[in-house]
């Protein structure tokens, strides 16, 4: 619900509460009174730019004793915080020259003296069902500005989800392409080698015959989280091929330092223990690794990527046709 609050700027008793009794007939929430120019800058809080206006309407009676009513109505309408709020003046002068300078300063109606009730409620009433529109559109684009806050945050998590393997919670497959084609540009840029692990379960589709999808499952997240105990630097990237197949991205590190991460893959997979008992090469899960690395002399290229690749896959197709359970460069 939109309040309404409103200040009666006015030194005289009886005049304010006449006007109290008007404002009570319409929709007001709260009616405050000032008698003097040092009293409504106090009340209204002038000083202080954070805070929310403390009343939305101000009917200010210009013949203050001793004070200028224009002026009162200028200072308020400096502070930022009272930008908006609606003043209407009370007086009993009406020439031109007056009235001009009294809307220069900030003024939005005024009300002649002596009061004629009709008048008066007819201009304060239209006052407050204008601040009320105001109100209710600054709510709406409020709103508006959360709720869209909101969608960047569900769109970024979005994007994030787009980029990780639902089961392993590892990059899948499409950040591994754009990581690798990244790293060979930077690899090419800075003058260093670049190496590419492949990895593969050996008889996992026994695995999964032998204990069910589900414990298959679990076994893929368990060599996930080796692989990524494994890219130890910053810039090593483990991600989730396809299906049983893992890659790691390992920059500026020659064939020597990739065989060695990929055989501690290798021995942590086995130290694991995963029990594979109908395995034809051992009793627990082990895999095999290709191993190949680059370094990036010409444009990185669709063709270029795919070479790498299948460097490191024939490197692995030989692990495999040579017992399995070991790394090939
Ligand atoms: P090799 O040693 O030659 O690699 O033999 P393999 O049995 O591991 O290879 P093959 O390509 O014949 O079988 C791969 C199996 O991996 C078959 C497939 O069901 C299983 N697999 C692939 N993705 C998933 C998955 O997300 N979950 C489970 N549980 N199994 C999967
Ligand atoms: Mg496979
Ligand atoms: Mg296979
Ligand atoms: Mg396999």
């Amino acid at each position: 619900m939109i309040k309404i609050k409103i200040l009666i700027v006015d030194d005289d008793q009886d005049m304010r509460m006449l006007l109290k009794t008007y404002l009570e007939k319409l929709e007001v929430d709260e009616i405050h009174f000032t008698a003097t120019a040092a009293e409504t800058y106090d009340f209204l809080n002038l000083s202080d730019l954070k805070t929310e206006p403390k009343v939305d309407l101000i009917i200010l009676d210009i013949i203050l004793e001793a004070e200028n009513g224009i002026e009162i109505c200028k200072k308020i309408k400096q502070s930022p915080v009272y930008q908006e709020v609606q003043i209407i003046m009370i007086t009993a002068q009406q020439e031109a020259g007056f009235l001009r300078e009294a809307f220069a300063a900030g003024a939005m109606d005024y009300i002649k003296k002596p009061i004629k009730k009709i008048e008066f409620m007819a201009r304060v009433n239209s006052a407050i069902k204008l601040r009320k529109e105001i109100k209710s559109r600054i709510a709406r684009e409020k709103e508006l500005l959360a709720l869209s806050e909101k969608l960047k945050n569900v769109n970024k998590k979005l994007e994030k989800m787009a980029l990780v393997d639902g089961l392993t919670g590892i990059s899948n497959r499409r950040l591994f392409d754009k990581t690798l084609k990244k790293e060979l540009k930077r690899a090419r840029r800075k003058e260093t080698e670049l190496a590419l692990i492949m990895l593969d379960i050996d008889h996992f589709k026994q695995y999964n015959d032998t204990y069910g999808h589900q414990e298959g499952d679990e076994c893929l997240k368990e060599i996930a989280s080796v692989l990524e105990a494994n890219s130890k630097r910053a810039s090593d990237f483990a991600a989730r091929y396809g299906g049983e197949e893992f890659a790691v991205i390992l920059p500026d590190t020659a064939k020597g330092g990739a065989l060695k991460i990929a055989e501690d893959i290798r021995k942590d997979i086995m130290a694991l223990k995963l029990e594979h008992k109908n395995s034809p090469i051992a009793e627990y899960v082990t895999v095999s690794l290709g191993v190949s690395s680059l370094q990036v002399k010409t444009e990185v290229s669709q063709k270029l990527i795919k070479s790498f690749i299948d460097k490191a896959d024939q490197a692995l197709y030989q692990a495999k046709e040579t017992g399995r359970n070991k790394t090939v460069y």
